[in-house]
């Protein structure tokens, strides 16, 4: 007993000592950037999605976290940020992004304001798989919550890579929340990407990230 309270008492002195070093890098100011999200075709969902992704970066290390509810229940949701590869910042689509007016503003409809699929928040962001990636899975009460720690750099070299050179310059960015169920009869006209079915990337939510520290 005497022998592993010493040990402990160590233990803690040792962490305390290396606990001063980051405590000095702590120091350095971290930066938060939080997307609100607003429901979007809520005609389809029937119920209206709310929440916020937060983007956290301290020193080389991004902490990105979902915490959402009013999401269809107990089914995976693909959740990206789009964006511009040309530097121009995004926005959340407008009802008038419905460009075919069948009532649904699908993945295609949201380019014009929200430019192009960009960062998949999967179980691992860095790979930027986003056909293949594990997205998170909502709740049976439809709530979903997701966190996930990457370098920064790593992911500022994957995303570099994929489009020419760029930064990833967050506060130009939204975050989307798609999915609905494989079940949900949608219009013909909802168009999609690729061979990936329409309920799997309709949006259901958008939040502009904007930078709070
Ligand atoms: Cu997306």
């Amino acid at each position: 007993m005497e022998h592993s309270r010493t040990h402990i008492a160590g233990a803690l002195l040792a962490a305390a000592a290396v606990a001063g070093l980051p405590a000095v890098a702590g120091a350095q100011a971290s930066e938060v950037y939080v997307a609100k999200l607003a429901p979007m075709n809520t005609t389809v969902t029937g119920k209206a999605a709310a929440g916020k992704v937060t983007f956290t970066i301290k020193g080389d290390s991004l902490t990105i976290a979902t915490d959402a509810t009013g999401l269809p229940k107990s089914i995976t949701h693909w959740q990206h940020f789009h964006g511009f590869t040309d530097g121009k910042a995004a926005a959340c689509p407008a009802k008038s992004a419905d460009a075919n007016g069948d009532g649904i503003i699908d993945l295609i409809e949201t380019e014009p304001a929200a430019g192009t699929t960009m960062v998949p928040l999967i179980d691992d962001p860095v790979s930027m798989d986003v056909a293949h990636g594990t997205y998170p899975t909502a709740t049976a009460g439809g709530a979903l919550h997701y966190r996930k720690t990457v370098s920064l750099s790593a992911l500022q070299e994957a995303f570099g890579k994929a489009f020419d050179g760029q930064k990833l310059d967050l506060d130009k960015r939204v975050v989307f929340l798609h999915g609905v169920p494989s079940d949900t009869k949608l219009p013909s006209s909802v168009a999609s990407l690729g061979p990936i079915p329409a309920q799997v990337t309709l949006p259901i939510a958008c939040g502009k990230i904007t930078r709070v520290k």
